[in-house]
């Protein structure tokens, strides 16, 4: 019994480190699981749901926050399907998913690094220069802005958020939230130095999304590079 588990553990240790190759891990989704709900179809109607949660493994700083709100205007007729749900599902490889009925504008803000927001870690250390976001799946174009504080509680305090226009796919793919951009948009920040990470994904009406984990890499477009070789390969394998 025991070889067996640790057989199975092996299995889906692997999967992880193909399927994510972060130097620094923020989260991927493989601890903790929830479900949060906003419903229009209940009286009073409920616009923002949460989950605080300490002590999760694999979370930067062991601490996630997670809230969903419904942003839209309430729609003219509620109908039995209003509704948006945001998940981490932590089987397989974990992941997180938002699944909304058409009609409704949710909201999604990852929270990490509290309920202190002194978790003081380097973003920087093995030359990594983005944060990655690997999504399984995505099916509207949204926005997606992370936003970086460094050094809190000192004179030296700074803010610096970097907004991505994450496009819709069936197929899984990354986007990348590259150091430079975050520094263009605060030079004070400090990498060395993060305190507190929020990732916002401002899905639009009826958005289904799912992500496999967020965490930084150090060259952006070593996937895509992986990926264009796999294809050269290929075509000359038929060739
Ligand atoms: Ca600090
Ligand atoms: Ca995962």
């Amino acid at each position: 019994m025991k070889l067996a588990s640790i057989a199975s553990f092996v299995v889906v240790a692997g999967l992880a480190s193909s399927a994510s190759a972060f130097v620094v891990q923020i989260d991927d989704y493989q601890s903790a699981a929830f479900t949060l709900t906003v419903d229009y179809t209940n009286a009073p109607i409920s616009t923002t749901a949460s989950a605080s949660q300490a002590g999760v493994s694999g979370v930067l700083g062991g601490h996630r926050s997670s809230i969903l709100e419904y942003i839209g205007l309430p729609p003219a007729d509620v109908e039995p399907e209003d509704r948006s749900r945001l998940r981490v599902v932590t089987k397989l490889s974990g992941s997180l998913s938002l699944s909304t009925d058409t009609g409704v504008t949710p909201k999604v803000t990852m929270t990490y690094g509290g309920p202190a927001f002194n978790m003081s870690t380097d973003l920087s250390t093995g030359a990594a220069t983005a944060i990655a976001i690997d999504f399984l799946r995505n099916d509207q174009a949204m926005p997606v802005t992370i936003v970086l504080s460094s050094a809190l509680g000192t004179p030296n305090a700074a803010t610096a958020s970097v907004t991505v226009n994450v496009p819709a796919s069936t197929n899984p793919f990354q986007s990348l939230f590259s150091f430079a951009d975050f520094v263009a948009s605060n030079p004070t920040i400090n990498f060395a130095d993060i305190d507190r990470i929020v990732v916002e994904y401002n899905a639009p009406s009826g958005s289904d999304f799912a992500a496999d984990g967020i965490g930084t890499i150090p060259t952006p477009g070593v996937a895509a590079l992986v990926a264009l070789g796999g294809l050269v390969a290929s075509r000359r394998r038929r060739a």
